[in-house]
């Protein structure tokens, strides 16, 4: 405090107190007679102004003010001055001066801590709030609005109404929450929709904990902004809806325990076991098939090992037993705690599994029977072989052809002849039981079956078995079908093995028998042959046969004989059969039955069929020019001729070219181009008819063609099989046949003859029974077209008589 006197321009200080001059930092010398400029230094300004004005005009007047005091930062007074009441002097005044400056300081820290907050608040991607709870129930809540609404900015602690903002769709979730951090004092943690002023909703994520105030319960709160976050989680989520599998976390923890901590809720979907499981970390475990666990650990060690991706696929077993396929990448991460993590993603690849189990399936088996097929039986076999060089024993293999089922095919329909088939399949395999025996389908109608330590020389008893469960009668459509089995088997002994190269032992073992079954083929249905080097041979000579074949035809080697066709009641000659034989450099005289088989296996029949109608034809044509115009000439057709498109052209051609009637020529098919449905076949046939050739069924009565055929077809001529004719006198049932046959050509108009007719009681037994021509030893053997002429010319009666020249007879004896 300082007493004052009024000067012109301000005050001075007259007297002063203590506490002034420790305040001021002035002296009382210092102060006693000093102007106002001593204490307010080079403080100026309007407000000052104004007091000094007061101050002159000795009005009370107070101002605040920073005071330079010694070297120390200014300080902070309140100055106030009054004129002094009561004196004489009214010049005189008082001056007190307060020190504020702490007052002031703290006050500065409360607005810089407002000013704090506003920012925070204003820089927040969200806003803050306040809910209050009084005892009696009522609910206030503020909030810096602005936070909010940008357009309401500046309005600060607006009373607020959060459902106005909070999207009603979320308005039951917010009571809820609230209700229960009102029971359980727990915090708000939840994310609400605030309808935005314009622009959309945003998301929010709001946090408050309660505390108590009094009786009162408040919630501080914040906003945070979320929308962003949430359309990132929302795009995540629909990308792992739509992954064909799931996302997951694998950890391995340094103690070597794995786990599964994340799992995508996908992998539920995936297994169809949504509702009552939420994969954890031991379900998923336990989720992945047990075979397959071995796996997965050795690829995870290995990617551990090495910190590289991983490429994994097992099948996983859904709780209903539904087993997917699953293919997983995932690349590790070390983590600073020891730990391995890999995060990553697992497709579905069962369809692609599937498609690659039935291509593998496909490959390795037969649809119709279910059986392996011949690629799969040669893995077995190298298989079993390995295993026989290891440990001793034998290997055997028996190949089994079933003859009868292009019959059944044909007179049942393709449907049956696969039942039966598959009947004749399954016996196979009920015999392949075990590990030690394997069935297989190899080819078109060719089965086989390998056996581990199959004994050669106990070999009868499997291969009687075998037969006995092939030619057992299978059930088709309500009937029994038999299926005539041929077997062919072959073996190998461990010490065979070690002689042979291992890459081509199953090859050979597989070549052994069906060189086995071939032969057993060719001697008829019903046949069981096991593999002898005697085999290989032959079948080495039939080999060579069918390679000379193919110039066989150029070479010339082919010749025609001639048989007679007899007519029974005056021993004249009406005919001849053209039988083909083939002069082999080597081997001299081959009989038909040796190569046309082969012939027809690599289509050289087709240039040897043209071969012999021409030569036949040619001969024909000699005979006719020497006055023996009443003689017809057979020929023999293969069924693969019938087949061929161009054969009836080549019969007219052939025909032009040797300038023979057509009615003098005849062909002779076996009853097996009957059986043939095919359009084709009847077309043919119809064709050959057609230039006025002769059909005539060779054989006939030794196969399965039944009568019907013969009306469906053009057929002229029968010709008996010789098999009837041999038998005829010993065997009544025979002449039975030959009875029923007669009577059916006769009522159908067909020609009959006979062949193999080889004695004057068959003769004359067939002459009684309507058959009027007749083929055979009796009368000749097959001849040389020489000898054929001479006979013609002698114009012989067959048989010939021993009055006939003795030449002749010895001619016929060739
Ligand atoms: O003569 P022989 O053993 O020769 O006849 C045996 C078989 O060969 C008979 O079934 C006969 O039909 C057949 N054959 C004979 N010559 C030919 C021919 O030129 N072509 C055809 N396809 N078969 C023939
Ligand atoms: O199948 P095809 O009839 O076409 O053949 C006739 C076959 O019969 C020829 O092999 C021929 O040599 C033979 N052959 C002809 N006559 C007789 C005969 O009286 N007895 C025997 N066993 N065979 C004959
Ligand atoms: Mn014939």
């Amino acid at each position: 405090m300082a007493v004052i006197s009024v000067t012109e321009g301000g005050f001075a200080l007259s007297r002063v107190n203590p506490a002034f001059c420790s305040l001021t930092g002035l002296s009382e010398d210092e102060c006693s007679g000093a102007g106002h400029g001593r204490l307010l230094g080079e403080t100026a300004g309007p407000e000052l102004d104004a007091f000094l004005a007061a101050v002159a005009f000795r009005r009370p007047a107070s101002i605040h003010l920073s005071l330079p005091v010694g070297g120390d930062a200014p300080i902070s007074v309140e100055m106030a001055a009054a004129p002094l009441a009561g004196v004489a002097d009214d010049r005189l005044g008082i001056l007190t001066l307060t020190d504020v400056t702490a007052l002031r300081r703290a006050s500065d820290a409360d607005r810089e801590a407002a000013e704090y907050l506003a920012g925070v608040i204003r820089g927040l991607p969200g806003f803050v709030f306040s809910r209050l709870v009084r005892p009696d129930g009522t609910v206030e809540h503020s909030a810096p609005e602005w936070a909010i609404d940008p357009q309401s900015r500046g309005r600060l602690n607006t009373r607020f109404d959060p459902l106005r903002h909070v999207h009603p769709d979320d308005h039951a979730r917010l009571r809820e929450d609230i209700e229960r951090s009102v029971a359980l004092r727990a915090p708000v943690r939840s994310d609400y929709r605030i309808v935005g002023a314009k622009g959309g909703d945003r998301w929010y994520r709001v946090r408050a904990t309660p505390r108590a105030s009094g009786e009162d319960l408040i919630w501080d709160g914040v906003g945070i902004d979320v929308t962003e976050d949430k359309e990132k989680e929302a795009w995540l989520e629909s990308i792992v809806e739509n992954i064909p599998g799931f996302l997951f976390r694998r950890v391995l923890h340094p103690d070597g325990r794995m786990e599964y901590p994340y799992v995508t809720p996908t992998l539920a979907r995936m297994l169809g076991v949504e509702d009552d499981l939420e994969p954890t970390v031991e379900d998923f475990w336990r989720l992945i098939h047990p075979e397959d666990r071995a796996h997965v650990v050795e690829e995870v060690e290995r990617s551990t090992r090495e910190l590289s991706r991983t490429v994994v696929e097992c099948r996983l077993v859904g709780t209903d037993g539904g087993e997917r396929w699953i293919r997983s990448y995932a690349t590790p991460r070390r983590l600073n705690t020891g730990e391995v993590a890999w995060d990553g993603i697992a497709v579905d690849v069962t369809a692609e599994k599937e498609a690659a189990q039935r291509l593998d399936y496909l490959a390795h088996y037969d649809l119709l029977t279910g059986l392996a097929n011949r690629a799969r039986l040669g893995e077995r076999l190298t298989a079993m072989v390995t295993d026989v060089r290891a440990k001793g024993g034998s290997i055997g293999m028996s190949a089994v052809i079933l003859s009868g089922l292009s019959e059944i095919n044909e007179t049942l329909g393709p449907n049956d002849g696969d039942t039966a088939f598959k009947g004749a399949a399954a016996r196979l395999s009920e015999l392949a039981v075990g590990g030690d025996a394997f069935a297989a389908r190899i080819d078109g109608n060719e089965l086989a079956i390998i056996r581990r330590d199959a004994d050669p020389l106990e070999n009868d008893g499997f291969t009687n078995t075998l037969m006995g469960a092939m030619s057992r009668p299978i059930p088709v459509g309500g009937s029994l079908v038999m299926i005539e089995p041929c077997i062919g088997t072959a073996f190998f002994t461990a010490g065979e093995l070690t002689e042979l190269d291992p890459a081509g032992v199953g090859e050979e073992l597989m070549k052994r028998a069906s060189m086995a079954l071939s032969s057993a083929e060719r001697s008829g249905p019903g046949t069981c042959v096991v593999y002898s080097t005697d085999i290989d041979h032959r079948s080495q000579h039939r080999m060579q046969l069918r390679h000379a074949l193919h110039r066989a035809i150029e070479a010339d080697e082919f010749e025609l004989h001639y048989q007679p066709m007899v007519d029974l009641r005056t021993g004249g000659i009406v005919g001849a059969e053209a039988l083909i034989r083939w002069s082999h450099p080597e081997f001299g005289i081959l009989r038909p039955d040796i190569f046309i088989p082969l012939a027809e296996q690599s289509g050289i029949i087709i240039a040897m069929g043209e071969w012999v109608v021409r030569k036949a034809l040619s001969q024909l044509k000699q005979w006719h020019d020497a006055g023996h115009r009443h003689l017809t000439m057979s020929v023999n057709v293969s069924a693969i001729q019938i087949r061929t498109p161009g054969f009836p052209d080549m019969l007219r051609r052939a025909i032009a070219a040797a300038d023979v009637l057509p009615e003098a020529v005849e062909v002779e098919i076996t009853e097996g181009v009957l059986l043939d449905r095919s359009s084709e076949a009847r077309a043919c046939l119809e064709a050959v008819r057609g230039l006025g050739i002769t059909i005539a069924i060779d054989d006939f009565g030794a196969g399965h063609a039944s009568f019907q055929y013969l009306r469906d077809f053009p057929i002229q001529k029968l010709k008996i099989d010789q098999m009837f004719v041999r038998q005829l006198v010993l065997n009544s049932s025979d002449a039975i046949i030959i009875q029923a046959i007669a009577t059916l050509a006769r009522s159908l108009s067909l020609d009959l003859v006979a062949e193999g007719v080889e004695t004057l009681e068959q003769r004359d037994f067939l002459r009684e029974h309507g058959c009027g021509t007749g083929q055979g030893y009796l009368f000749s053997l097959p001849l040389q077209s020489e000898d054929f002429d001479w006979l013609l010319a002698s114009q012989a009666v067959l048989p010939l008589t021993l009055a006939r020249p003795a030449h002749a007879s010895q001619g016929l004896q060739v």
